[in-house]
């Protein structure tokens, strides 16, 4: 059995949580960081010296960075369907899931943390709009590349939609107005249907 250590409210926990499922890993989630803390603790500083969430154990194996538990979930156990033994289609998905931690996250963290984590009075409304500025150029970039495709890396679901798609739950469940984006819209339908994805999207989003 896995274990995967990390509250469910963490985008980077819910990719982890996601293609735990996908694959058909029975496991077990620890609440740990934000409210639960835990973080600083030795014994977990041992399996992630980051202190960050989450970390994944499966046996001896203990993976942190969210987006490399996915992959070495996808090898380990999603061989031939959502992981890409093929060079250049892997590449179409690691491509993606590098952006979604370089660039989408980033883009849109001050806009989240903002207005879903931080009492009105003490919002910084300035640091929000330009968060929500940067992050529709970037949804603009999704919205592009979902015009002509089903899934992000091609023709069928894959590891790149597990790692990309809590953003688009997150930013589709944010409060503010945003530009419509059909393709954007339309795959996320498709991909947070699947059994898998309910119990790693939670809404709302806290
Ligand atoms: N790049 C890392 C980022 C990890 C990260 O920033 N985790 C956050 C939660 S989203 C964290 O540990 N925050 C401290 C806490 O929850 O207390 C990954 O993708 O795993």
């Amino acid at each position: 059995m896995l274990t995967i250590w990390g509250r469910i409210s963490s985008i980077n926990v819910q990719r982890a949580v996601w293609a735990a499922g996908e694959v058909g890993q029975a496991f077990e989630r620890i609440d740990v960081g934000g409210k639960f803390g835990g973080l600083d603790e030795p014994a977990y500083r041992e399996k992630n010296p980051n202190g960050q969430i989450p970390v994944l154990e499966d046996g001896d194996v203990v993976i942190w960075e969210s987006c490399s538990i996915v992959r070495y979930l996808a090898a380990r156990y999603g061989a031939g369907w959502i992981w890409e033994e093929d060079p250049s289609r892997r590449a179409d998905a690691d491509r993606w899931m590098d952006w979604i931690i370089a660039e989408l996250q980033p883009a849109m963290a001050p806009a989240f943390l903002g207005l879903i984590r931080t009492p009105e009075e003490k919002r910084d409304a300035a640091a929000i709009a330009a968060s929500i500025a940067r992050t529709e150029a970037k949804m603009d970039i999704l919205e592009a590349h979902l015009a002509s495709r089903s899934y992000l890396a091609g023709a069928r679901f894959g590891m790149a939609d597990i790692a990309v798609a809590p953003g688009a739950h997150r930013w589709l469940h944010l409060p503010v107005s945003r530009a419509a984006r059909p393709n954007v819209e339309r795959w996320y339908e498709t991909v947070a249907g699947r059994p898998a994805a309910k119990p790693a999207l939670p809404l709302p989003i806290t």
